[in-house]
């Protein structure tokens, strides 16, 4: 585990090239985690550290960037969905990684991601101390969407077979008129001033719904449409089910730098405080808007 005079030692410089390694070394590994997947949507004995099945491909792909992302100097620890407690590689920033988002999705073969958030500070980390925030999308095409805490945009990337990637957007924003939402979670399990907020989104014509059980794919959508994605609190699941450090605080980080905004239904995302590695938040992301709406409608319940 990288000690705290070691994670905090890195200066910004040296902070935003070992950024720039791990982002290599995740745009790398993507067409090789692709190439792998074929043959490894078999579910494997075992659950992961959040009670869920693995798949082959997730732990298939967790190995793949422990091995690349681990060998980077000034990378302290390791840690991803798959694995109980984070894995010590030296001393340095700490990279947290959900290696394969949306691995339900490989049997029918619909869109996946690799999520990656590097924090400046031991784990499990606050939401402020995150450095860079990426997501790969496995899709029709390969991309990977970035956002730097010394650079005020995002960025999206296309990957080629190569591993060799160049960007296709820069200073993405989302769309200010948002036009899709997708929640998910079953609808019995909503909270009820949840679903009432729901039906007041779905009721505007210019909305439509766009949910394909893969957080990465949804959220590109509203990134790419403007919108909001969710995974709500349930009355069965109180915290959702998406992880603090592996989900909400990366993508949070994304869509607040892209113009939109974040939250947990109450505050930023950037701003839940946990003391657990795998602790889970409900995730809301999208246009300002649309987040103040859903804050004022959950009001109520906090
Ligand atoms: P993992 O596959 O990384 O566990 O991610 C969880 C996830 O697949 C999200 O990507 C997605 O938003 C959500 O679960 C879908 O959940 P559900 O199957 O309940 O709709």
């Amino acid at each position: 585990m990288a000690t705290k005079e070691n994670s905090g030692s890195t200066d910004a410089e040296s902070t935003q090239k070992t950024v720039n390694a791990v982002l290599d070394a995740v745009a790398r590994t993507a067409p090789e985690v692709r190439r792998g997947l074929p043959g490894r949507r078999i579910a494997i004995e075992g659950k992961n550290p959040s009670g869920e099945e693995q798949k082959a491909a997730d732990v298939y792909t967790d190995e793949l960037l422990l091995e690349r992302i681990g060998s980077i100097s000034n990378v302290g620890v390791y840690a991803s969905e798959e694995r109980a407690s984070g894995v010590d590689v030296g001393s340095g920033l700490s990279v947290c990684v959900d290696p394969l988002d949306g691995s339900s999705n490989l049997e029918p073969n619909a869109a996946m991601g690799t999520i990656v958030a590097i924090y400046d500070d031991d784990l499990p980390a606050s939401g402020r101390d995150i450095v860079a925030a990426a997501y790969v999308l496995y899709g029709a095409t390969t991309t990977m969407i970035v956002a730097r805490s010394n650079k005020e945009t995002v960025t999206e990337y296309v990957i080629h077979e190569s591993g060799d990637y160049q960007v296709v957007r820069e200073e993405l924003t989302l769309p200010e008129n948002p036009s899709v939402y997708g929640f998910g979670g079953r609808v019995p399990h909503w909270v009820e001033e949840f679903e009432e907020y729901v039906s007041e989104v779905e009721s505007d014509p210019s909305m439509k719904l766009r949910y394909g059980g893969a957080m990465i794919g949804d959220v590109n959508q509203v990134l790419t449409y403007g919108g909001i994605f969710g995974y709500p609190t349930l009355t069965n699941a109180p915290e959702g089910k998406l992880r603090v450090q592996f989900e909400g605080y990366p993508v949070g980080y994304i869509l607040e730098k892209a113009g939109g905004a974040s939250s947990d239904g109450r505050k930023s995302l950037l701003d839940v405080e946990k003391d657990d590695l795998h602790a889970r938040t409900p995730v809301y992301v999208g246009n300002e808007g649309l987040i103040d709406d859903l804050e004022a409608a959950l009001a109520d319940r906090y």
